[in-house]
């Protein structure tokens, strides 16, 4: 059954809860919440990846995630949920998973920091590759694709050949083909609507389009936190297709609309 992974961003500055969570307690607390609601994997993120967002340097972001990732491991507030990073920086990985991360979510799918795929085959932990152009707000990342789902599909392919060939297990490697990264919302919605292809990669497959913009385009321009519902709408399209986990930053209603995909897949066979 598809899984949950909540997201706990500890930044001043994501699209949809920035700042709410930016300090270790209460992120911690928010981490307990969601795993009070049935959080089934939490990812702890300490860079913003809005366009144009400044990205903190390296110890800035262990100063953000260390102390969240040690409360909810060696602290025991996780009770067990594993704990994801999200982090495009190798150093970040070492050191959560050192202080008890047991999966990285590298939105750049090993791009931006050449040691990342090296580090994550030492570390032998689960590693999250997204499809990634580049930094979003950069002039220089390219946002053009010939037909969408060939170029994420063949993109995305090679990134996960370079993830085996540097060492990590397939068991190992999860994919995503990273809904709003460079893409516009028809593209977004053509991915969503080809997600059928991406699961035969043969990785198991995350797909993250929690309270985006293309959503809030869809719904007349509602803000982020009005965008859950439509978010459940697409847990069930992502549970009827055999996706592994959906990344979200609510819990229950995901749960929920993961439950009656399934339970309906049970009557059809
Ligand atoms: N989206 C965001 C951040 N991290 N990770 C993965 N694997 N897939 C995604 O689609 C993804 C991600 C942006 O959303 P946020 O700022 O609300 O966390």
């Amino acid at each position: 059954m598809t899984l949950v992974m909540a997201v706990v961003n500890v930044t001043p500055d994501s699209f949809s809860d920035g700042g709410r969570w930016f300090h270790p307690d209460p992120a911690v607390a928010h981490a307990r919440d969601l795993i009070a609601e049935g959080a089934q994997i939490l990812d702890i993120g300490g860079e913003s990846t809005r366009p144009g967002a400044v990205r903190p340097d390296t110890d800035e972001e262990l100063r953000r995630v260390l102390p969240v990732v040690s409360a909810l491991v060696t602290g025991g507030a996780a009770a067990g949920v594993p704990v994801s990073v999200d982090t495009m920086r190798a150093e970040v990985a070492r050191a959560t998973v050192e202080a008890g991360a047991t999966m990285i979510n590298d939105v750049s799918g090993g791009l931006a920091d050449p040691a990342m795929l090296d580090t994550v085959a030492s570390l032998d932990v689960d590693y999250v590759c997204m499809h990634w152009r580049g930094f979003l707000g950069d002039s220089n990342t390219d946002a053009t694709y010939t037909h969408v789902t060939t170029d994420v599909f063949d993109e995305l392919g090679a990134r996960r050949d370079a993830c085996l060939a540097a060492g990590i297990s397939p068991e190992r490697l999860i994919l995503d083909p990273g809904i709003g990264f460079s893409k516009d919302a028809d593209e977004n919605w053509q991915l969503l609507a080809d997600l059928d292809r991406f699961v035969t990669m043969g990785q198991r497959l995350l797909v993250g389009v929690s309270r985006k913009r293309f959503l809030g385009a869809l719904l007349g321009g509602r803000e982020p936190s009005g965008r859950d519902d439509a978010t459940a709408a697409i847990s069930v399209v992502c549970a009827q297709q055999g996706v592994w986990a959906v990344r979200t930053h609510t819990v229950r209603q995901h749960r929920d609309a993961i439950a009656v995909a399934d339970r309906l897949a049970r009557s059809r066979r």
